[in-house]
């Protein structure tokens, strides 16, 4: 049931949520993104079985679970994949990925590059609390190399930190923007414009992990929204992303390259067959 925004069906963020009541800690940053999510669904104004949540492992990718759409909470580093297969195969939903800056940029890196690179109309939300939650506290690829408190890495782990938007942005990324958690409705419209533009379109949200990194709590007074609009020259995204720090939110790039939607010719439907094609 695809309703067009303004007309038919008028949904409520809370059509968006399943009973299922979260087990993240008291002010975890992940409860507001779940809420910015509802928010940005309803305003879409499609229905709950219209979209698909899929996720890897982590605190984070729990989130499938506390929706009301279709949900797919896979395995570790995982999701796009999955997401991939999903919308090849169903291509009029709407695929969100959702997970942590671990499940997305460790285990799961090289599903990551190549996502960016082919392009399919889905949206990755990364929930970065630059530290792996639900394993209680190790260092992340997107760790400040100075961060002494992490159990496996005393002293800090000395390495420079993983740029997820530079390396979405080079891998072929069609829309790229970053967020706070502690801005709701404008996370929301963020997700609401990544989900609306064709290709693959990447949404960094830095949610505090309060439990692990209490620090972070401070995360609500540094983010500034980006000066400048939006830039559709790849050359001007880079040298932007490049420069600020990191701080600036909103949406910073937005490409045109056509999202890739290969038809499928066949589908295989008897297993006997596949057995007999690949038996040596
Ligand atoms: C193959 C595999 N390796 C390791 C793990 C253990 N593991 C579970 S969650 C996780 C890290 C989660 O961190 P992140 O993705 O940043 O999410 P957060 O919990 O911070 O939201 C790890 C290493 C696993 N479940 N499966
Ligand atoms: S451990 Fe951190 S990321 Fe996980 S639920 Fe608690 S605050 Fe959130």
């Amino acid at each position: 049931m695809n309703a067009e925004p303004g007309m038919g069906c008028n949904f409520k963020a809370a059509d968006f949520r399943s009973d299922y009541k979260p087990v993240w800690c008291p002010g975890c940053g992940d409860f507001t993104v779940l809420l910015s999510i509802t928010k940005a669904l309803a305003e879409i104004n499609t229905a709950p079985e219209d979209t698909v949540v899929v996720s890897g492992i982590g605190c984070s990718s729990r989130i499938p679970a506390y929706t009301n759409c279709y949900g797919f909470h896979g395995v570790h580093g995982r999701a796009l994949p999955l997401a991939t297969g999903i919308k090849l195969t169903r291509p009029e939903l709407n695929v969100l990925v959702a997970g942590g800056d671990g499940d997305g940029y460790s285990i799961g890196g090289n599903h990551f590059l190549h996502a960016s690179r082919r392009n399919l109309d889905m949206t990755y939300i990364v929930m970065d609390n630059q530290v792996y939650g639900m394993t209680k506290g190790q260092a992340s690829p997107t760790t400040d190399p100075n961060w002494e408190k992490g159990k496996l890495t005393p002293g800090g782990t000395g390495i420079n930190p993983f740029q997820p938007l530079v390396i979405a942005l080079a891998s072929g990324a069609n829309f790229i923007a970053r967020s706070s958690s502690s801005d709701s409705n404008g996370t929301a419209r963020i997700i609401m414009e990544a989900v609306r533009h064709p290709g693959f379109s990447m949404v960094q949200i830095l949610s505090p992990c309060v439990t692990f990194r209490p620090e972070q709590r401070e995360w609500k007074n540094m983010f500034i929204p980006a000066p400048m609009e939006a830039t559709s020259d790849p050359a001007q995204a880079a040298r932007r992303l490049l420069t600020d720090e990191g701080l600036y939110t909103g949406i910073l790039y937005r490409g045109d390259r056509p999202a890739y939607q290969p038809k499928l010719e066949s589908s295989i439907d008897d297993i006997a067959e596949l057995d007999e094609e690949f038996s040596l």
